[in-house]
């Protein structure tokens, strides 16, 4: 079950939120929320711990967050600069302790301390030098999980938030496990939470009673990685360098749905959350795709390449409904909607658009097309 490495997963706390406290003394101790107007339909990105007393969190309408707190500080605008220069400094910190050190976002990241620049046998210390170095030199509070592989430490970095360490030991992970509710493995996401459950599927241990055929069956390929997940089997390796290809999101509707308007208001929001990806990964692309799935599984993928990368959300998000707008959506039912971005600059080369297609998987009908330069 254990191959003795030692993985440290390290996320910052309510990290955006966390920021604007330090940098404005003013915000200290209060609700804070960071992202959208509370009068229009933006999402929040973050939000203090004293901002989640009220049940406010990630990806709710901002609207909403404002109902639940209206003495809270909404901040509508992020300060990226602001998050990369600390994400810089915590990167730099964990290559202090190890070059196995895998980002995944702004503000989170695997290690492989194994081996380690310290010579440091415990992982449990390693850990919390970790914490102990990101507190001097940023200010902020980072919750880390130490386990012998990547979903085991990123579950008890979450465990213990904010400003908490969590260790899962090869032995504890067992029962460790069995209470767990599904939505808290790895890739288990709302709908096939949602699947579980009607197949009476809750917990880690419910989970342990499917045999691999079955659960193969009712989750085709991701069967056996259920299977291993929730015996603590995970043998994905800590990937210092990881090139990305296409950064997108993708939307199953409980209800197939059919109205135009509907649709669009769904692929806008998935459009802010790619763009926020974007700015936070520093990435720019040339080619925007659009993804629609038919209620009869039958899919299409829309695609409009630039010479350079589109410059707003507004563009990007303009761009997409037209896209959508390119599909039969609104005539026929639609169970999917997803938006991708590639060709990222940088990584450009032949091939990139047959690799968007393949991204995509089983599209039916594509169309590639490439605009004089709109952006330029
Ligand atoms: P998270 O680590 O998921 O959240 P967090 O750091 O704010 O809070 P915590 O880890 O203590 O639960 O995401 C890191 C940052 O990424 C977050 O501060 C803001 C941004 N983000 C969004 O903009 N939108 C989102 O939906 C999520 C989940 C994060
Ligand atoms: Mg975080």
């Amino acid at each position: 079950m254990s191959d003795g490495r030692k993985i440290i997963h390290v996320d910052m706390d309510a990290f955006f939120a966390a920021v604007e406290q330090r940098n404005n003394p003013e915000l200290q101790g209060k609700p804070v929320v960071v992202g959208g107007r509370p009068d229009s339909r933006g999402v929040v990105s973050t939000c203090s711990y004293e901002a989640r007393v009220f049940g406010i969190h990630s990806a709710m309408p901002t609207s909403e967050a404002y109902r639940r707190c209206p003495h809270a500080i909404f901040l509508s605008h992020g300060n990226f600069e602001e998050y990369r220069k600390v994400s810089k400094q915590i990167r730099e910190i964990f290559h202090e302790v190890t070059n196995l050190v895998e980002p995944l976002s702004l503000d989170e990241a695997y290690l492989d301390v194994t081996e380690n620049k310290l010579n440091e046998v415990s992982a449990t210390r390693l850990a919390e030098w970790i914490r102990q170095r990101i507190l001097e030199v940023t200010s902020l509070t980072a919750s880390a999980g130490v386990s012998y592989n990547k979903s085991l430490a990123k579950i008890a970095s979450d465990w213990k938030k904010p400003d908490g360490l969590t260790v899962i030991t090869p032995d504890m992970a067992e029962s460790f496990l069995t209470n767990l509710p599904v939505s808290k493995f790895w890739g288990v996401g709302p709908v096939t939470a949602g699947k579980m459950k009607e197949a009476g599927i809750l917990t880690g241990g419910d989970l342990r009673t499917w045999p691999l055929w079955k659960l193969t069956a009712a989750f085709g390929k991701s069967g056996p990685w259920y299977f291993n997940l929730c015996r603590g089997i995970d043998n994905r390796r800590v990937e210092p360098t990881r090139v990305r290809k296409s950064l997108g999101k993708e939307r199953t509707f409980g209800e197939d749905v059919d109205n135009l308007p509907e649709l669009s208001d769904f692929l806008e929001n998935l459009c802010e959350t790619v763009w926020r990806e974007l700015k936070e990964k520093q990435l720019d692309g040339r080619t925007l795709t659009v993804k629609v799935k038919y209620a009869d599984f039958k899919q299409v993928t829309r695609s409009r390449s630039y010479y350079s990368p589109l410059p707003n959300l507004t563009s990007f998000t303009d761009t997409a409904l037209e896209l959508l707008g390119e599909s039969e959506a609104g005539s026929r039912p639609v169970r999917l909607v997803g938006v991708s971005v590639s060709s990222f600059i940088g990584e450009d080369g032949p091939g990139e658009a047959h690799q968007l297609l393949l991204d995509f998987g089983n599209s039916s009908v594509s169309q590639q097309r490439t605009n004089t330069p709109k952006y330029a």
